[in-house]
């Protein structure tokens, strides 16, 4: 009996201490580059998952659930500055927070951990810390999403509300005055005054990193089912206001604010996101083929709107194979992983998850997705988009 004892109690110990649930390699990087909607490129800075990926605006989205105890393996590989992880609303303590006055900042070419429990379900923030105004605006931010002890992706927290979508959309904005090698290669010392430009003007406003026909093109629309009950996570990681304009007929209910439940829903089909904030709002979808929605960026000092972008949730995929503009079919749909386009393709097709993200890009005849899950996909070729199932 008592040696049972004595082996819950090391259990116990070995369980608060030294058990990690989840543990994740992120690298920072300073050389990467963005492409916006017009063509033009621009340097970044950003966040990847592997060595090989290349550096993009947000960094990777991380997938939590409550309680875990989270290890973060942090690698600076980026030729240049100290670069840190910090949690942006997620109450850890001082040593893991990233601020690199208070903590520890990570070097080029070496590592450092940051060890958190993950907290209450919600929308979370993380950027880099060091030269922030700088570093932040390069790029070096991404999204935290924490959802329930179990894991349930689609319940928003324990007892709380599910639905059948969500889309996190983190909004951001790039000066790309601010994006020069001069300001970005700066001193690895930093301990030596950074060179902040005196103004900032945005010229490019982001929601998840694209701009313009990026967000308002079909093959970048939203892509759910009709009646579907969305949950859209709203965040700002940008110096600038945003304001996310729904329809009316989307019964816009917002339930929850940067991490926390709110006490009572607001029912508003505008709402603010300023910056380092985050939302969580439902959205009820009907039987429309698109819902179009506004995102306007505002200047915090004279309120003034810089720019008002359109995005879509669409509906409309699912009727599509009837849609007479179509000139093509593939066969056989269902497939079990191969199929061919019924004409010779002569370009480049795309194809998406339900959720809008881009799988696969290629001329390839026949087409091979055996190394998809079973489920709809989307496949875009020449202007049309085909409903597609693989089982
Ligand atoms: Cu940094």
């Amino acid at each position: 009996m008592r040696k049972i004892a004595l082996f819950i109690f090391v259990f116990s110990i070995c369980n608060a201490w030294g058990q990690i649930d989840y543990s994740k390699l992120i690298i920072g990087r300073n050389t990467g580059t963005h492409t916006f909607h017009d063509g033009l490129q621009t340097r970044i800075f950003g966040f990847t998952e592997t060595l090989s990926a290349a550096t993009k605006i947000p960094g990777p989205t991380i997938y939590l659930n409550s309680g875990d105890s989270v290890k973060l393996d942090f690698w600076n590989m980026s030729q240049g500055a100290p670069h840190t992880i910090h949690l942006h609303g997620l109450d850890v303590n001082q040593q893991n927070d990233g601020v690199g006055m208070f903590s520890f900042e990570v070097m080029h070419n070496e590592h450092g951990f940051y060890y958190f429990k993950a907290p209450h379900p919600g929308t979370y923030l993380y950027h880099c810390h060091v030269g922030s105004t700088i570093h932040l605006q390069a790029g070096m931010y991404g999204l935290i999403v924490v959802r329930p002890a179990d894991g349930n992706p689609l319940l928003n927290w324990e007892n709380g509300e599910s639905y059948d979508r969500e889309f996190p959309l983190l909004a951001s904005e790039i000066d790309t005055v601010w994006h020069n090698d001069t300001i970005l290669d700066h001193e690895h010392d930093m301990t030596m005054p950074l060179y902040v430009p005196a103004t900032f003007n945005p010229n490019y406003f982001l929601i998840n990193g694209k701009s313009g026909t990026q967000l308002s093109d079909f093959p970048n629309h939203l892509f759910a089912l009709p009646n579907d009950k969305i949950y859209m996570r709203l965040a700002n990681i940008g110096y600038y206001g945003v304001r996310f304009i729904f329809p009316a007929i989307l019964e816009a209910r917002t339930v929850a604010s940067d991490g926390r439940p709110l006490p009572v829903e607001v029912v508003n089909d505008t709402i603010e996101v300023l910056p380092g904030e985050r939302y969580e709002t439902f959205l009820q979808l009907g039987t429309e083929n698109s819902y179009p929605f506004i995102v306007e960026h505002f200047n915090l000092n004279t309120q003034v709107v810089s720019s008002s972008q359109s995005m879509v949730i669409e509906t409309a995929f699912s009727d599509v194979e009837a849609n007479t503009k179509v000139a093509f079919e593939i066969f056989p749909n269902p497939t079990n992983g191969i199929f061919d386009i019924s004409e010779m393709v002569t370009e480049n097709y795309q194809i998406y998850s339900l959720e809008g993200k881009k799988l696969k890009e290629s001329m390839e005849s026949p087409v091979s997705i055996l190394d998809f899950a079973n489920g709809s996909y989307l496949l875009y070729y020449k202007g049309n988009t085909l409903f597609l199932v693989k089982d």
